[in-house]
């Protein structure tokens, strides 16, 4: 294997093997034993090789964040919000180098991988402002002669645990919050997709970012998770509800604060009266981009009768021409599956679907291409109903299957009609139709005419519970967790 230190990667030379370290207090570490990532698309490609980390590994993380704490609160607001700014721009000129790991190591296509890694140089530009923007409150008291003042301070030690589907975006997303808020942090990515974490790390350390204030720790959740939540004041993770349970109920010994980003089943409601146009390229979108591995993903498509044939006939042509391929392929529209073990889940639910009688309308079966890879067929499902498990459990993958409706009133029932609650939507072009959907939809996110995936960053992000737990993330919400109320009452007259 070749390997370079682990500021390898440039442009798209593909057996560059990226030689990841933790970050700890400033140093960048080796471990005992490591760990490789395989590229989805080629599985003979190694893209990165990376130190397993154990408790201990994460004990000196959260104690060097600790100590850069002080600094790092104190700091001038104009100092922290230039770190940030610079953080972005150079996130921003290293887009394509970053997206192109990104795209080897999770199989995302090219084009959206460096779009995201765009999107996480928008949330260091966004949060950059924040530092200055965050407002306290002034308030007359209720006795003479007195004020009260409420401000917003840094939680403290935060632990961000992330998954492999996002890898620049979501860590973009909680490290540039936490950060601005004056929080110091130790994050923790997935073991599937940790590349674009340490290029994190170093243009953070090149924005001139002090020691300890960011810190890098690889392994599995399974080792590191006790002590990650445990030593930390706050832990905000993204990945699957089971895990996320699981570390609130360790929260809970520790009283750490917690939020929770977890799991959609995400229906999009398509009624008589939409833009069949619009209501394809939304379902199409929705549910198949990125091939499907989206929180906010449509996976359950709910049609009314009148519309139901024409849209499932439409649809289903466009879902059989997908061209599925290489991640660095130009023409390709739909990567691979990330992992070996998402791939085993997506086609368990393919043969759970056939066997409860959903018809398969188009794909399902994994595809040959130019190099071994995680390739499956994009799958489109007629037929189905409500209890089935493919319209019950997040599948997280290019599937979906088509549940008919009578009207608006049935369609809102079976959209509500899943414990999981994070998007949903509605193709229609009758105003009273949508609001009325607006406001019965029990998701934290509702869209009009639009996929149910595709978030903004200046916005909440977030569902109920189990989709979702503690305050939102991103936009100004995320300083509901990121931050502490300090409630002062002062007495004027005594000074
Ligand atoms: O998630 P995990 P996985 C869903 C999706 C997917 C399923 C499994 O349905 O098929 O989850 O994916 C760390 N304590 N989503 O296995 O295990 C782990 O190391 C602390 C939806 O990848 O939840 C990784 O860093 N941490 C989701 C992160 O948690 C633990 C995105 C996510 O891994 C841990 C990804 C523990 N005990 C998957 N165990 C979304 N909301 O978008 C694991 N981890």
């Amino acid at each position: 294997m070749r390997g370079r230190d682990y500021v390898a990667i440039r442009g798209l030379e593909d057996e560059v093997v990226l030689k990841g370290r933790h970050l700890l207090g400033g140093e960048w570490r080796a471990g005992r034993e490591s760990f490789l990532t395989r590229s989805p698309s080629d599985l003979n490609e190694i893209v990165g090789e990376y130190p397993k980390g154990g408790p201990a590994d994460v004990a000196e993380a959260l104690e060097a964040a600790r100590k850069a704490l002080p600094g790092w609160r104190a700091l001038n607001v104009q100092r922290r919000c230039d770190l940030l700014h610079r953080a972005g721009d150079l996130l921003a000129s290293r887009a394509t180098e970053i997206g192109t790991l990104l795209a080897r190591e999770e199989g995302k296509r090219l084009s959206e991988a460096v779009g995201e890694a765009t999107r996480g140089a928008q949330v260091f530009h966004y949060y950059a402002g924040e530092v200055i923007r965050h407002p306290g409150q002034f308030q007359d008291s209720l006795r003479d002669g007195h004020s009260v003042l409420v401000s917003y301070e840094p939680v403290g030690v935060i632990s961000l645990i992330t998954p492999w589907n996002f890898p620049i975006a979501i860590p973009a997303w909680k490290v540039a919050g936490a950060l601005a808020y004056g929080n110091t942090c130790v994050l923790k990515p997935s073991e599937f997709a940790p590349g674009c974490a340490v290029l994190l790390g170093q243009l953070l350390e090149e924005a001139g970012l002090p020691p300890g204030v960011f810190n890098l720790v690889h392994g599995t959740g399974r080792e590191l998770g006790d002590t990650l939540v445990s030593g930390a004041d706050g832990v905000s993770f993204t990945g699957s509800t089971a895990t996320g349970r699981l570390i609130l109920q360790q929260a809970a010994a520790s009283m750490t604060k917690v939020q929770l980003e977890l799991g959609g089943k995400n229906p999009l409601i398509v009624l008589d009266d939409a833009d069949l146009q619009v209501a394809v390229d939304v379902a199409l979108q929705g549910t198949y981009g990125q091939t499907g591995q989206r929180c906010t993903g449509s996976e359950r498509l709910i049609v009314t009768r009148g519309i139901h044939a024409e849209f499932a006939d439409l649809l289903v042509k466009k879902v059989a021409a997908l061209r599925v391929g290489h991640a660095l392929d130009a023409d390709t529209e739909i990567g691979p599956v990330a992992t070996a073990a998402q791939l085993a889940k997506n086609l368990a639910f393919i043969e759970s679907a056939k066997a409860e009688g959903a018809e398969l309308a188009t794909g399902g079966q994994q595809l040959e291409r130019r190099a071994p890879g995680h390739y499956l067929a994009p799958a489109l499902f007629f037929g189905t109903t409500p209890s089935m498990q493919l319209n019950r459990s997040e599948t997280f993958g290019p599937i979906a299957g088509i549940i008919r409706v009578q009207d608006l009133e049935e369609a809102i029932a079976v959209a509500n009609d899943c414990e999981l609650a994070l998007s949903s939507g509605i193709c229609t072009t009758n105003i009273r139709s949508a609001e009325r959907f607006r406001r019965l939809s029990k998701a934290g996110m509702v869209m009009i005419n639009a996929p149910t995936a595709g978030v903004e960053y200046h916005v909440p992000f977030g569902g109920r519970a189990p989709s979702g737990y503690g305050a939102r993330e991103q936009g100004t919400a995320s300083a509901d967790f990121f931050t502490e109320v300090k409630t002062c009452y002062l007495n004027h007259g005594a000074i």
